[in-house]
């Protein structure tokens, strides 16, 4: 763009090829930013065309329906939780939460339900299309569920597009429901620990952005790695809900390990910590109907806090579980659109309504309102197909596993990577056997990825039991594992099993403290000079957060943003599959700047490997030279 600019200028023109003129001339330095994006785009169009992307391409793509929108019956935006958080505080929506009969409800659709159903993909693009009617629709909701667990990683990896930006754009469309994140306590949205002031300023950058309830939660249930996301928490004088994480089965006797006094021990540790709501965290699905009864009523017995129920209904039991929870007082449960719903996801929304009909509990909705919000989403799923866990049926044997309900598809796919999906099976019973072998730990990310690393190792390295007791010295263990015995994400109740530490830690020595109380504390100021520098072009305190969080990822999104633009302006079949030979379609650049792109056709390899692609932008023929790399 330079040169052109400098060919096209008057001097230049004329003949005069003194250069003075480049250092006296700031308009050169202005670039035709629309057509440098129109160039980008066409790399972007032109790669899938030729290679794909992520392994997909235009041939895969279908014609989809156009997504039932549906219209909200007033433009006024009922009044919400939010205004209770606003003018009474966190003490003021506790008082208000006890002083609800019917249960409550927070919507995972934007969140947990595609995390689990299919791997975290949804864009803020088919986010920001049903916002409005959502707000509209179902403002009894208690809060939305929209942010945080593995949704910050999965926008910068593999979505292009910025986790804060879905964040603030969706707390604008917002004013009037909670809006809530899953944070990972001492892993804040990632799968290690860092240091406190990163934890930290995480927690006060969400706040700033728009979260209004943090629920936190320690992998391990080791209340010293949730206590400093709690303690930041309750600074910014949002709503506080640590989590106890449900494993195991209160109902069996001869697992006496997480019994019900241990949830009741921890129960009154949690409300210590001036916390507001108390969470149970069933991630995998396995608090059975009659579990959840007890349970909640000896937690209602226990502590003053409103307790706020989230499953998973892999089993296929989820709504009997809510509806025996319901009975013994639960205040809020975490339910999703029926078409989000269901398998390793959370139980339907819709379905709870009906399930308790007659019921004095039953939950204050409008249910033709959320039939026509799920409507939208049935629609937008087609989009995400080919990321769908192949999960098809309710699956009991999640209660011998115990795989949490995000996991399952992830593992999948780590076996396929690795060349084991013959071994599924194993893989499953592999898993469980880990746990054992570990001490029968809580399994939740990170600690659960820990056990599925060490049961595909196992598998794949064809070890049993003994042979990691009788070989151990001469195994080389997943990295993962070795840090875990180190204790780099915390202390398992009970401890580690010293014999297997002893073997995989190959006289390295296990921590004693907290990790973070190692680890130095990040100087903010000097990593955005770092980074300004880096990327010669300011960085927002925000994106130096990413960058703390996400290095390696954070970078490369910052490599391809530079070469194929901002692409949160494609819709997602576009995003995805790209255009069709003959195709045409209008990208909204910016408000009111429109791109007419069509794809004209795909030419043959030249013999340097380089297809050239050829559209007509605006009417006007482009080409571009794309390499393929099939
Ligand atoms: C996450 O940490 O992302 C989870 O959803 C855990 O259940
Ligand atoms: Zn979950």
């Amino acid at each position: 763009a330079f040169l052109e600019n400098v060919v096209k200028h008057d001097d230049f023109q004329a003949g005069t090829f003194d250069t003075t003129f480049i250092d006296t001339s700031p308009e050169l330095f202005v670039f035709p930013e629309r057509k440098d994006r129109a160039t980008k785009l066409m790399r972007y169009l032109g790669e899938i065309a030729v290679n794909g992307i992520e392994g997909r391409s235009n041939r895969e793509k279908t014609a989809f329906k156009p997504l039932r929108i549906p219209k909200a019956p007033t433009d006024d935006v009922p009044a919400g939780t939010k205004q209770i958080l606003d003018q009474h505080g966190p003490a003021g929506v506790v008082e208000w939460i006890k002083q609800q009969n019917k249960v409550l409800l927070t919507d995972t659709t934007f969140r947990d339900a595609h995390q689990s159903l299919f791997a975290t993909r949804v864009r803020t693009r088919d986010m920001l299309k049903i916002i409005d009617p959502t707000v509209r629709m179902w403002p009894e909701m208690f809060s939305m569920e929209m942010w945080g667990g593995a949704t910050f990683d999965t926008a910068i990896r593999f979505l292009k597009e910025d986790p804060w930006n879905r964040l603030q754009l969706l707390r604008t469309k917002t004013p009037n429901i909670l809006l809530q994140m899953l944070l990972r306590g001492s892993n804040a949205v990632g799968y290690t620990n860092y240091p406190d002031n990163v934890v930290t300023e995480f927690v006060k950058k969400s706040a700033a952005a728009g979260i209004d309830v943090f629920r936190i939660f320690d992998s391990l249930n080791w209340l010293k790695g949730m206590t400093v996301a709690i303690d930041a928490a309750l600074a910014t004088g949002k709503i506080v809900e640590p989590a106890i994480c449900y494993t195991g089965d209160i109902l069996d006797k001869c697992r006496s390990k997480y019994d019900l006094n241990y949830y009741i021990n921890m129960a009154k540790e949690l409300q210590k910590t001036g916390a507001h709501i108390l969470c149970i965290k069933d991630m995998a699905g396995l608090l059975k109907p009659e579990a959840a009864y007890r349970l909640i009523s000896a937690l209602k017995d226990t502590v003053a806090m409103p307790i706020h129920l989230h499953m998973h209904d892999t089993s296929g039991n989820g709504i009997y579980t809510y509806a025996r929870a319901i009975d013994a007082g639960v205040d809020i449960v975490d339910v999703a659109l029926s078409s989000m719903a269901g398998l390793n996801s959370q139980p339907s929304a819709n379905t709870l309504y009906f399930a308790l009909q007659g019921h004095e509990r039953q939950p204050q909705v409008n249910i033709e309102s959320l039939n026509r919000l799920s409507k939208y989403w049935e629609d937008v799923r087609e989009y995400y197909t080919s990321f769908e866990t192949s999960s098809r049926f309710p699956n009991v044997e999640v209660y011998q596993h115990e795989m949490p309900g995000g996991q399952i598809s992830n593992l999948e796919q780590q076996a396929k990577a690795v060349g084991l999906e013959d071994k599924w099976e194993e893989i499953k019973v592999m898993y469980r056997r880990v746990n054992d072998m570990f001490g029968d730990i809580v399994k939740v990310t990170p600690s659960s990825k820990i056990v599925g690393d060490m049961a595909l190792y196992m598998v794949k390295n064809n070890l049993n039991e003994d042979d990691i007791y009788e070989q151990g010295e001469s195994l080389n263990f997943p990295n993962s594992v070795v840090e875990f015995f180190q204790g780099q994400i915390g202390q398992p109740y009970q401890g580690f099993p010293r014999e297997l530490q002893r073997i995989i830690l190959k006289g390295k020595q296990p921590l004693k403290e907290r990790p973070a109380e190692l680890m130095e504390a990040v100087n903010f100021d000097q990593m955005q000079k770092n980074l300004t520098e880096s990327l010669r072009r300011p960085v927002s305190e925000y994106e130096v957060l990413s960058y703390i969080l996400y290095p390696n990822v954070f970078l490369d999104w910052q490599k391809f943003n530079k070469t194929y633009g901002d692409l949160s302006v494609l819709e997602t079949p576009v995003f995805f599959y790209g255009i069709a030979p003959g195709e045409q379609i209008s990208v909204e650049l910016e408000a009111g700047k429109i791109l007419v792109v069509k794809l004209v056709s795909v030419g043959d390899p030249q013999p340097d490997g380089t297809r050239i692609v050829s559209f007509e932008i605006n009417g006007l023929p482009r080409d571009i030279e794309i390499k393929d790399r099939n």
